[in-house]
């Protein structure tokens, strides 16, 4: 149950990728007056994707920011030698907006900023379904504290896993 005196929770870097849309829901049930968000990681939402369904079915107004980088990517950060296989931690580009709006959500790929014209037409619409935002994101620019701790405690240790065979 969400304290009524809660205007604002996060969920963050939690390790339960799919957690984050259900936890936005009841959210979202919780504060109707609000206007939530959820932003998400493209693996996360792919496991958590059939909550997308109560999302449009209840017509919450919900807004999901989907960070794009084509990967589980807390995983890729384990996989630092250059011998370790990262096609089993990636997957293909894939066109998650019109996944989206398969579902019956306002499906919206922004790759430029023209496409933010879609997000501000969704805004001052009637919200009656939910904006999915799919964003591209390049972890060449991010020095990740998961990666850090990771490398650290394997540089500690000595150790080195997940070699290809
Ligand atoms: C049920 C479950 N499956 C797998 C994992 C391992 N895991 C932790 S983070 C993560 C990647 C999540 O990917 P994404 O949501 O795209 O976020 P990103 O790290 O790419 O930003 C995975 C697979 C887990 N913690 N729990
Ligand atoms: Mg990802």
């Amino acid at each position: 149950m969400v304290s009524a005196s809660i205007r604002f929770r996060a969920l963050v870097a939690t390790s339960a990728p799919a957690n984050g849309l259900a936890s936005a829901i009841g959210t979202a049930l919780a504060k109707p007056d609000r206007l939530p968000d959820a932003a998400l990681g493209d693996g996360g939402f792919l496991m958590g994707i059939s909550e997308l369904e109560t999302v449009v079915r209840l017509k919450l107004p919900l807004v999901i920011v989907m960070y794009n980088d084509s990967a589980y990517g807390a995983e890729v950060h384990h996989f630092t030698d250059p011998e370790m296989d990262r096609s089993i931690v990636t997957f293909p580009e894939t066109d998650l907006a019109a996944i989206a709006r398969g579902y019956g959500a306002e499906g919206v790929a922004v790759r430029t900023s023209e496409d933010f014209n879609a997000v501000r037409n969704w805004v001052d619409g009637s919200r009656d379904r939910p904006l999915v935002i799919d964003g591209p994101f390049d972890h060449a620019h991010l020095d990740c504290r998961v990666g850090r701790t990771t490398r650290g405690r394997r540089e500690r240790s000595g150790g080195s896993r997940n070699r290809r065979m």
